[in-house]
């Protein structure tokens, strides 16, 4: 058995752990034996590996759905069950079956389904589509960190709640994982981090949709409105969420939690205390755009502009969390003007760090839905591929943006983009901003993981310039190994998880998380322990 997460770009080692490796290694059967994990943003799959009746599990999210499916393609050839799941195959299961070569495609989640798909095939008859469907966040799996090897990953990946209620436009998360958040419970959770601290990870990145699912708003309108069943459900789950986060204070002080959270979050001051308290330095927050315009094209005008947007980023950090502030160029709003009041937005709001992605339009979004209508009428070819399927264009002759802009080329799009990555990401700027470390070895940190944020991000992936490309790629090949050994620390064996009391792990006489066989409770216990 392979579980493979493609790539075209391996670095030999990575920032994240993917999470779903470990978590369908956790699902497997002890019908088969445990599965040899194959990251390939670290090395590439060796052909000869796979043998056949070999069973292959393949995960696929646009951006390497191609190199998916060449995979999936040798595998099929070597007489090897072939399966896909993860965000595109659940999309476009038809495609994954025809192009990737499938035997079998898993829809939705794969906690459950995958042990259901791994004796199929043993059995010698997989289906060809399975319904994972969207299970409960208390069927959430802890992963296999057993099988990960440490020293090749800086950041081990943990996930506390899927789902989010918000419905941004370029964004698919609401649509395929659901607006209600599915929340796991919190020794479970805190179960999963001691185990990552005693083999020795101290930095974890919370894989969360939003780690704010609940505001304050939200609580005021459910009052508002006497919804009493709402707001109870509500209150549910804020009170989780700061369950979770006394638990997480709890931990070994030296370490560092990174999430994903809306910029509402700025709102509440309490929330953002806790935050802190929990060792959740840092937080992803999509800002998007600058302007009014901009936050209103992609469904976002609940966010702020201008001096507002300002003082709620720095709320952020005020209370002790720092940002990663992610925008978005080449909105139909946008202008040469957008990109400089951008880099400086993100300047003046003292974010520690920052992405500037281009506008792309995912598949399962409002935007997609749009842009497939408009190509309906007048379809565009890259070679024989239509655009709106742009993930199966060779990455050489893929454009790096798919929708036209009304003022801008995609190349000025491009160019103005990289210019403020550079601006950004200068010397002068990263040193500065690296005075917010306490020590010498974590501002060598900063500094480093600053510039390998930067190679690998506009080095390879906004560069057209395929000199530039690889001498980025080759740059943040040895930064990359350099960092490893920075967020490495001493194991701590002898951590223990809390004995949760029964009525934390079963509460309100809840029987054991359905669907799970008791050899799944097994896999899970051996790493818990
Ligand atoms: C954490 C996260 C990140 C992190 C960490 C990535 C990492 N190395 O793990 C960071 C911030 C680095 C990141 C970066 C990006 N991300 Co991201 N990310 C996520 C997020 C929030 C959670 C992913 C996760 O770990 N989930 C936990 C695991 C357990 O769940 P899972 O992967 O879905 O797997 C389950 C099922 O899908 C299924 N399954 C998955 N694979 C397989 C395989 C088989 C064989 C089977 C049977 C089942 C199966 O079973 C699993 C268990 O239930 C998702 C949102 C989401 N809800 O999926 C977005 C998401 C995957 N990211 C997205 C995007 C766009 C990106 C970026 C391109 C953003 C950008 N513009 O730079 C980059 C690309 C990075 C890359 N090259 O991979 C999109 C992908 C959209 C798409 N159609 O492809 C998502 C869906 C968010 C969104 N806004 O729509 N991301
Ligand atoms: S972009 Fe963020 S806030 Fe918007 S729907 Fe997606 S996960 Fe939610």
């Amino acid at each position: 058995m392979h579980l493979v997460n493609p790539s075209d770009n391996s670095f030999g080692t990575a920032v994240i752990t993917p999470r779903w490796l470990f978590v369908l290694a956790a699902a497997t059967p002890a019908e088969a034996s445990d599965p040899i994990l194959v990251d390939e943003s670290l090395e590439q799959i060796v052909t000869e590996s796979i043998a056949a009746g070999d069973i292959v599990g393949i995960s696929v999210h646009t951006g390497n759905a191609l190199r998916g499916y060449q995979v999936g393609k040798m595998a099929r050839e070597r007489g090897a069950w072939v399966v896909y799941g993860g965000i595109h195959a659940t999309l476009f299961p038809e495609e994954a079956l025809e192009r990737g070569h499938a035997h079998a495609v898993v829809k939705g989640d794969g906690d459950i389904a995958w042990g259901k798909v791994v004796r199929d095939c043993l059995a010698g008859a997989p289906r060809r589509i399975y319904e994972g469907g969207r299970i409960e966040g208390s069927q959430f799996l802890a992963a296999r960190w057993d099988l990960m090897p440490p020293e090749k990953y800086m950041w081990a990946s943990v996930q506390t709640i899927r789902g989010c209620p918000k419905h941004c436009s370029f964004c698919s998360v609401w649509r395929t994982d659901g607006q209600q958040p599915r929340q796991r419970r919190f020794h479970s959770v805190i179960d999963e981090i001691v185990a990552l601290r005693r083999i020795g990870f101290r930095f974890i990145a919370l894989a969360d949709d939003n780690f704010y699912p609940v505001t304050l708003t939200d609580l005021r309108l459910a009052k508002q409105q006497n919804n009493v069943a709402k707001l109870e459900e509500l209150t549910a789950i804020r009170a989780e969420r700061f369950q979770l986060m006394a638990e997480l204070a709890k931990l070994p002080r030296d370490m560092v939690f990174f999430t994903q959270i809306t910029m509402e979050a700025a709102e509440d001051g309490e929330y953002l205390d806790a935050m802190r308290k929990a060792n959740i330095k840092g937080a992803l927050v999509g800002v998007e755009a600058v302007t009014p315009e901009g936050l209103k094209a992609v469904y976002k005008d609940w966010n702020c502009s201008g001096d507002a947007l300002a003082k709620q980023l720095q709320t952020f950090k005020k209370h002790g969390v720092h940002v990663l502030g992610s925008f978005i160029f080449g909105l139909p709003t946008d202008r040469p003007a957008t990109f400089d009041a951008t880099v400086e937005m993100a300047l003046k709001a003292g974010v520690t760090f920052a992405q500037f992605v281009m506008m792309t339009p995912f598949p399962g979004t409002v935007d997609f839905g749009r842009w497939e209508k408009e190509q309906d009428k007048h379809p565009t070819l890259v070679g024989d591929v239509p655009i709106t399927r742009y993930w199966m264009i060779p990455t050489e002759t893929r454009p790096k943006m798919f929708t036209p802009h009304p003022t801008m080329s995609s190349d000025e799009i491009r160019e103005r983009t990289q210019k403020v990555w550079d601006r950004f990401y200068s010397w002068g700027s990263v040193w500065r901003r690296s005075a917010c470390t306490p020590n010498l070895r974590a501002r060598v940190a900063f500094i480093f993981l600053s510039k390998l944020y930067r190679q690998m991000y506009a080095g390879t992936g906004i560069s057209t310039d395929s000199a530039r490309r690889k001498k980025s790629k080759r740059w943040a090949r040895w930064t990359a190994a350099q960092c490893k050994k920075l967020f490495r620390a001493r194991p701590m064996p002898e951590l223990r998880s809390p004995d949760w009391p029964e009525e934390v792990i079963r509460p309100h006489g809840q029987s054991v998380v359905v669907g799970r066989s008791a050899a799944l409770q097994g896999n899970e216990l051996s790493v818990l322990r």
